[in-house]
């Protein structure tokens, strides 16, 4: 929204830890119990953050966050995808299988919280590769995917999942994509 200029919206929030989230209520907004959610004007609910983004980008189509061209579009597509199942999935997994966090929700398994933060490290390799030789993910213009994917590194660093942050392109992208203002104050 930031990134867009969109007006300030009303937010409300709610106490994952405590599992506000699980409530009959919460689930009328999205039967899966996850944020976010965005209430329309109109009492529709929006949950998946790329399908509120992609409603946004339809209100709001400039800057275009999902590319322009038929080839950006893909573009941006497959590496939002690449950042939300091969790194966001695993880290989150690993966060939530080492951490126990969701343990009064979910069954966790140690072991896969161990491996599953050896599949974000060898994907986070494959990312730092690719951004020696791109400003973002999907070429020169910062999109979608730049969201997806520096809120899940920094998501992931701020509860500890172990893995190489100090890896040079990835270190240099993270700088660029924290000068931001939607970054610095989000
Ligand atoms: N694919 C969903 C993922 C949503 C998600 O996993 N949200 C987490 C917090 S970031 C959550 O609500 N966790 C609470 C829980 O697991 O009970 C999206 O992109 O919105």
């Amino acid at each position: 929204m930031q990134e867009k200029g969109i007006e300030p919206f009303v937010s409300q929030t709610y106490d994952l830890r405590a599992g506000d989230n699980l409530s009959a209520e919460f689930r009328q907004m999205n039967p899966f119990g996850r944020v976010p959610v965005l209430e329309l004007d109109d009492g529709t609910f929006l949950a998946e953050s790329v399908a509120i983004c992609r409603y946004l980008e339809g209100l709001h189509p400039e800057p275009a966050l999902f590319g322009s061209t038929p080839l950006e579009l893909a573009q941006v597509e497959m590496w939002n995808r690449r950042a939300e199942l091969n790194f966001m999935l695993p880290a989150a997994s690993s966060f939530r299988n080492l951490s126990g966090v969701f343990k009064d929700r979910e069954k966790i398994c140690e072991e896969w919280g161990l491996i599953s933060a050896e599949v974000a490290a060898a994907a986070l390799a494959v990312f730092d590769e690719h951004l020696a030789s791109s400003t973002f993910l999907a070429g020169d213009v910062f999109s979608v995917a730049d969201i997806t994917f520096a809120i899940a590194v920094n998501f992931a660093e701020r509860v500890q999942v172990d893995l190489p942050y100090d890896l040079s392109n990835i270190a240099r992208y993270r700088q660029t994509i924290a000068a931001r203002p939607s970054f610095a104050t989000g």
